[in-house]
């Protein structure tokens, strides 16, 4: 069992597109066990991006994060960080696939709608920055069994 950090960023929620988002989660089988709507500080948009900074577009990249709320959420399942990036879709809208959330809501990779951890550590690394741990609801969902082979 993986959890992954999933954020409707910004321009989803401007556009009215979060429950869209959430959705695609949803009946693709992950199940919730966190989710909160803020509006992420420049401190902590600092600490969330701190791998992409010195790159070009790093400023736009806070300045896009920081200027609306957003919906973080935590999904889990068996390799949900895999099964989340593909619901997502490659970074570049325009290189996504059509069904992807990138691809069928996006087309700047500045405004691309969504994020979601990159790997495991990534993945305890941003959970940790947006969740206490108390905030993490462990709960056994009826259709687990029709879901997760070995659930
Ligand atoms: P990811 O969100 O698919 O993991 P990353 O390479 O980690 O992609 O980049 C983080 C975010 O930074 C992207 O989702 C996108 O919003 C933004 N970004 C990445 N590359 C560019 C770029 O070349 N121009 C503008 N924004 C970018
Ligand atoms: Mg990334």
């Amino acid at each position: 069992m993986e959890r992954t950090l999933i954020i409707a960023k910004p321009d989803a929620v401007q556009r009215g597109l979060v429950g869209e988002i959430i959705s695609r989660f949803e009946r693709a089988g992950l199940r919730l066990v966190g989710m909160k709507f803020l509006q992420i500080t420049p401190a902590l948009a600092a600490r969330h991006y701190a791998v992409h900074q010195g790159k070009p577009f790093y400023a736009g990249l806070i300045a896009y994060i920081t200027s609306a709320p957003v919906v973080v959420m935590a999904w889990e399942g068996p390799g949900a960080i895999q099964v989340a990036r593909k619901l997502m879709g490659a970074t570049r809208p325009a290189e996504a696939d059509p069904g992807s959330i990138r691809g069928m809501y996006g087309v700047s990779v500045g405004r691309n709608l969504v994020h979601g951890s990159d790997g495991p550590e990534t993945a305890a690394f941003e959970l940790d920055l947006f969740f206490e741990p108390a905030e993490l609801v462990e709960w056994a969902r009826a259709a687990d069994p029709w879901v997760f082979e070995d659930n």
